[in-house]
C-alpha cells in the first residue's frame, strides 16, 4: 500500500460583503482576470468558478456576488447565489475588509455562517491588510475570533499584492475533503470567452459611469466571431443595457466619447485575456426596468 497522502478535492465559497476583495482574490490565485474587479460594491453578479489544481489536491473556488441588503430582484437573486454557494461549498472562506470598521453587517454575516454552516471548515480572511498598521491587525483578529470562536483559521492576507495567499492555501489544503478532482488539472474556470466579454465591458461601464448608472446597466453579447487564419481575430458585437432614456446620452458621452473610451479599454483587457486581436462593436440600449424582470433577467444569466 502506498502511505502517499491521499487527493484532497472540493469546493470553497468566497463570501463576503460587497467590496471585500473576493473577486481580487480568485484572480490571484487562478493567475488570470476571470472575475471582474472595480472599487464599486456590487460588482459581481454571478457565481464564477476557480479551478487551482496541483499535485496533492483540487479547489474549486466560487467567487460570489457581495451579501447585501438588497432592492430590485436582480439585488436579491444576487444575494440568493452567494447563500446557495454557502449551502453546496465544503469549506467556506469568509472574507472582511480590514480598512473599514467590522460593522452591524459584516458582524451579521460572520454570525450567520458560524451558526448555519457551524460543521463546515470556516476560513476568515482579513483582506487589505497593504493598506492598515500591523498594530490595528490585532484586535480585529480577536473581534473576529469572539463572532466565529470555531473557525479553522483567521488569516491576515493581501489579496491585490498577492502577500500571505500561502497561509491560506495550506489551511485550505488541510480543510478540504479527500477525493477524486472535480475538472480536469488545466480546467480554470467555467466562464466562457463570450461571457468574459460582457464582463469586461460592464467592468469598463462600471469605471466609466457614477451614482446608479453602473447598477442599472447590464451587457449582452449578441455576436461572438472569431476569424482564423494568418490575421486571427474576435469581432465581438455587444449591447449596453440601459434602465433609463437619461442614462443613454450619459453613457455615449459627447460626440461618443465616453463609449469610445469604453471599448477601448475593454478591447485591451480582451486581447491580453485573451491573446489575439479584438474588434469590439458597442451600442446602448433602453430597457427600463430590466434588473426587476425575472424573464429578462434568465436571458442574462442573472437568475438565482
Ligand atoms: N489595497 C487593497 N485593495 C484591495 C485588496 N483587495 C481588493 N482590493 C480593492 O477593493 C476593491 C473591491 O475589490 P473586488 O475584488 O471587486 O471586491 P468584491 O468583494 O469582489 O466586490 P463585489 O463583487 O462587489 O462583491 C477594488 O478596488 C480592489 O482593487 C487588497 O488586498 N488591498
Ligand atoms: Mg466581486
Amino acid at each position: 500500500m502506498s502511505d502517499k497522502a491521499p487527493f484532497r478535492c472540493g469546493l470553497v465559497a468566497l463570501l463576503g460583503r460587497p467590496n471585500a476583495g473576493k473577486s481580487t482574490l480568485i484572480n490571484q490565485i487562478i493567475g488570470s482576470r476571470i472575475a471582474i474587479v472595480t472599487p464599486k460594491p456590487q460588482t459581481t453578479r454571478h457565481r464564477i468558478l476557480g479551478i487551482h489544481t496541483d499535485a496533492n489536491c483540487q479547489m474549486v473556488f466560487v467567487d460570489t456576488p457581495g451579501i447585501h441588503r438588497g432592492g430590485n430582484r436582480l439585488n436579491r437573486n444576487m444575494v440568493r447565489m452567494a447563500y446557495a454557494a454557502a449551502t453546496e461549498a465544503d469549506v467556506l472562506v469568509v472574507l472582511q475588509d480590514v480598512t473599514r470598521p467590522l460593522d452591524t453587517g459584516t458582524r451579521a454575516m460572520i454570525r450567520h455562517f458560524a451558526e448555519t454552516e457551524s460543521a463546515k471548515p470556516r476560513i476568515h480572511v482579513l483582506n487589505k491588510v497593504d493598506r492598515i498598521a500591523k498594530p490595528n491587525l490585532l484586535p480585529r483578529l480577536v473581534e473576529t475570533r469572539e463572532l466565529d470562536a470555531g473557525a479553522a483559521a483567521y488569516i491576515p492576507l493581501s489579496a491585490l499584492k498577492g502577500t500571505q495567499i500561502r497561509p491560506l492555501m495550506d489551511a485550505l489544503a488541510q480543510s478540504l475533503p479527500e477525493g477524486a478532482p472535480l475538472y480536469a488539472e488545466d480546467w480554470y474556470t467555467d466562464q466562457s470567452q463570450r461571457r468574459l466579454a460582457g464582463e469586461y465591458v460592464r467592468e469598463q461601464v462600471f469605471l466609466a459611469m457614477h451614482q446608479e448608472i453602473p447598477f442599472q446597466t447590464a451587457v449582452e453579447i449578441e455576436r461572438f466571431h472569431e476569424e482564423q487564419g494568418n490575421n486571427a481575430f474576435i469581432e465581438i458585437d455587444a449591447v449596453i443595457l440601459v434602465g433609463s432614456e437619461r442614462h443613454k446620452p450619459m453613457v455615449l458621452g459627447k460626440g461618443g466619447e465616453r463609449i469610445k473610451a469604453i471599448g477601448t479599454q475593454a478591447r485591451l483587457g480582451l486581447e491580453k485575456l485573451l491573446g489575439c486581436k479584438v474588434r469590439l462593436n458597442l451600442w446602448v440600449k433602453v430597457q427600463p426596468g430590466w434588473f426587476d424582470n425575472p424573464q429578462r433577467l434568465h436571458e442574462l444569466g442573472l437568475d438565482a
